[in-house]
């Protein structure tokens, strides 16, 4: 199965982006720090290679915080000379320490406002940050990916100007390991996914890096198989009432209900994938 999801108002921002990024002074690229490689775009690398970037892992309150060290390690060490931080954008603590990173290499002067370019693929906590950072609600959010659909531009304090963008995607999302990550965390309209198979995918990771938080949550038995996702979502349907007419579990129901726990944490801190995933996936290809 293959996920594609590129709609019309992202290939305009791509093209926003190349024209406006020669006149910001830093971007912060905002990531999913349950994915940090997943969720980071190729466009943005092309379009961002000329100006001072920081990478941004945001929803790190949702993430394993034992791989987020790992990832910031990663980044630091792997790919030297990325700026790195984990926050989560709803903590005024936690996003100005992001954005104090960013201004760091900022040259300022005291006849020019500095500007501060918000970007990232849809649904990472962007509008989030922006709000957090003016101290208030600027900029509409919301639990589904392509909320933003026009580039906002807010003064906040310290003669900083934010300019919020909507997320973008790519056209073609070659690694399916990773589409399913990015639609497991929302990335990606519902419209475009097939919940059986993300939840399914879900599932195959849980089991294998977090099988106590998936019993303890679903009060499955002690031995879960390395392909008991079906069974599995089986049981969770029964459990939670995710019927059909006769009593039949709603198979699509409860692969609803698990990427929505998932989503919101109800799991606990989990991440889709470690450093060490993503060198192994990338040596595959
Ligand atoms: N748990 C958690 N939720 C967050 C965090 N940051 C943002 N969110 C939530 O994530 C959802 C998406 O946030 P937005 O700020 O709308 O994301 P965006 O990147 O602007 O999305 P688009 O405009 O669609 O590209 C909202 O429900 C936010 O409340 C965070 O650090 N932790
Ligand atoms: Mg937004």
């Amino acid at each position: 199965m293959t996920i594609q999801w590129f709609p019309g108002h992202m290939k305009e921002t791509e093209q926003f982006l190349k024209k406006a990024v020669s006149n910001v002074d830093v971007v912060m690229e905002i990531l999913d720090a349950r994915l940090p490689a997943s969720s980071a775009n190729p466009l943005l690398d092309k379009i961002c290679n000329t100006v001072l970037r920081i990478k941004v892992l945001n929803k790190s309150d949702l993430a394993d915080p034992v791989i987020t060290r790992l990832w910031i390690d990663y980044f630091k060490t792997i790919q030297r000379g990325s700026e790195v931080i984990a926050i989560t954008g709803t903590d005024t603590a936690d996003t100005w320490r992001a954005a104090d990173m960013a201004l760091t290499g900022v040259k300022q002067s005291r006849s020019r406002r500095i500007r501060i370019m918000v970007a990232g693929i849809p649904n990472t906590g962007k509008s989030t940050i922006m709000n957090t950072l003016a101290g208030k609600k600027v900029a509409k959010t919301g639990n589904v990916p392509a909320i933003t659909r026009y580039q906002q531009r807010t003064a906040i304090k310290n003669r900083i100007d934010i300019y919020d963008t909507p997320g973008i995607l790519w056209p073609v999302l070659e690694n399916l390991n990773g589409a399913y990550r990015l639609a497991a965390s929302g990335a990606i309209s519902d419209t475009a996914i097939d919940y059986n198979d993300v939840a399914l995918f879900t599932l195959k990771y849980l089991i294998t890096r977090y099988p106590d938080a998936l019993k303890e949550r679903y009060l499955l038995s002690d031995s879960i198989d390395d392909n008991g996702g079906p069974l599995i979502l089986e049981t969770i349907g029964a459990s939670r009432g995710c019927l059909r007419k006769g009593g039949v579990v709603d198979i699509q129901k409860a692969s609803e209900l698990l990427i929505r726990e998932f989503r919101s944490g109800k799991l606990g801190g989990i991440s889709l994938e470690s450093p060490e995933d993503f060198l192994s996936e990338s040596l595959l290809k």
